[in-house]
């Protein structure tokens, strides 16, 4: 697919958003950013919520693909988190539907990246033993999906969203399960999980330019000696992670020891997520 030239980032303030607002230009996109806190420095940022209609049909018109981060990132009441990642993905939908139409696809326009997250396999129990992990250990991409938080169940609903819109309208999807996208990985579980800024760019850009993707799910991490899962759907994209998160373990595994498969929080794929979520603020 050629490449996209108006792309509309939503949750273009988020942590997320700010990395990839410096780093997605370069690969030549022109980026709408939609969110509903304010960009300091972005006049013509389109300050909306998920929910308003209205907005997201303006903010889809003239655009060529759709980098979907907007949303609760973390654990929240349901009915938060059915109306910002549910309701605001469907909405978001709609609307990138009506705007492409049925040629969209065809004419190289119509297709979305969405931030699915490593929370809707959750429960999943990471691989044990020592790195780097076996291939055939790896956790496959068809995993069964084990949400691990209301959070990770609002992606898995945004995952099967994204496929009844390929199946049935055309829109484009590849859902991508970010590990951790942070300057640096904090935790040793981070290790296995971690996505680099710069690795994320490169996935986001392969994600959005790939051929033919209908509704592709992908892992989104970089190339860890400690990864965890098949990074195949990844890579079938054209992405090729440049970075290891190692270079931070001496000093993250000295501070915080290995990884004690007797936890419940160090033996699944989401961490603590599975005992104590962090929360969304109120
Ligand atoms: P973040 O919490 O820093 O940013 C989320 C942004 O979405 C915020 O700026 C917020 O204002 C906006 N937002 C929330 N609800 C909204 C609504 N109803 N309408 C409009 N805007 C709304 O999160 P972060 O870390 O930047 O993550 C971005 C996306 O990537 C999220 O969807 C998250 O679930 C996903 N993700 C991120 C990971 C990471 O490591 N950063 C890992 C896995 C998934
Ligand atoms: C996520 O899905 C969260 O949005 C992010 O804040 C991190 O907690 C990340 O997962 C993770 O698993 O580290």
């Amino acid at each position: 697919m050629p490449t996209p030239r108006t792309v509309l980032l939503t949750g273009a303030a988020g942590g997320l958003g700010t990395l990839m607002r410096g780093l997605l230009p370069a690969y030549g996109y022109e980026l709408r950013l939609f969110d509903a806190t304010p960009i300091e420095g972005e006049p013509a940022a389109i300050t909306a919520d998920l929910a308003d209609k209205q907005a997201l049909r303006e903010a889809v018109r003239g655009v060529d693909a759709i980098v979907h981060l907007a949303g609760i990132s973390l654990e929240a009441p349901f009915e938060d988190i059915l109306r910002s990642n549910i309701e605001g993905t469907y909405n978001l939908y709609e609307a990138a539907r009506d705007e492409w139409g049925a040629e969209g696809t065809a004419a190289g326009r119509g297709r979305i990246v969405f931030a699915s997250s490593n929370h809707a396999v959750g429960y999943t129990p990471r691989p044990r033993g020592d790195a780097p992990c076996p291939p055939e250990r790896l956790i496959p991409i068809d995993t069964p999906r084990r949400p691990d938080t209301y959070y990770g169940l609002s992606k898995c609903f945004g995952e099967d969203l994204a496929q009844l819109y390929w199946d049935r309208d055309g829109v484009e999807t590849v859902s991508v399960r970010i590990g951790s996208c942070f300057m640096e990985p904090t935790t040793v579980r981070m290790l296995s999980v971690w996505l680099s800024p710069g690795d994320g760019a490169r996935l986001f850009h392969a994600a959005l330019t790939a051929d033919r993707v209908g509704h592709t799910v992908a892992y989104g991490s970089s190339a860890n000696t400690r990864l965890w899962w098949d990074l195949g759907t990844a890579r079938a994209l054209g992405y090729e992670p440049q970075d290891d998160s190692e270079q931070y373990a001496p000093k993250l595994v000295a501070e915080q020891g290995e990884l004690d498969p007797e936890r419940p929080d160090h033996a699944r794929l989401g961490g603590h997520f599975v005992t104590d979520p962090p929360r969304w603020p109120s």
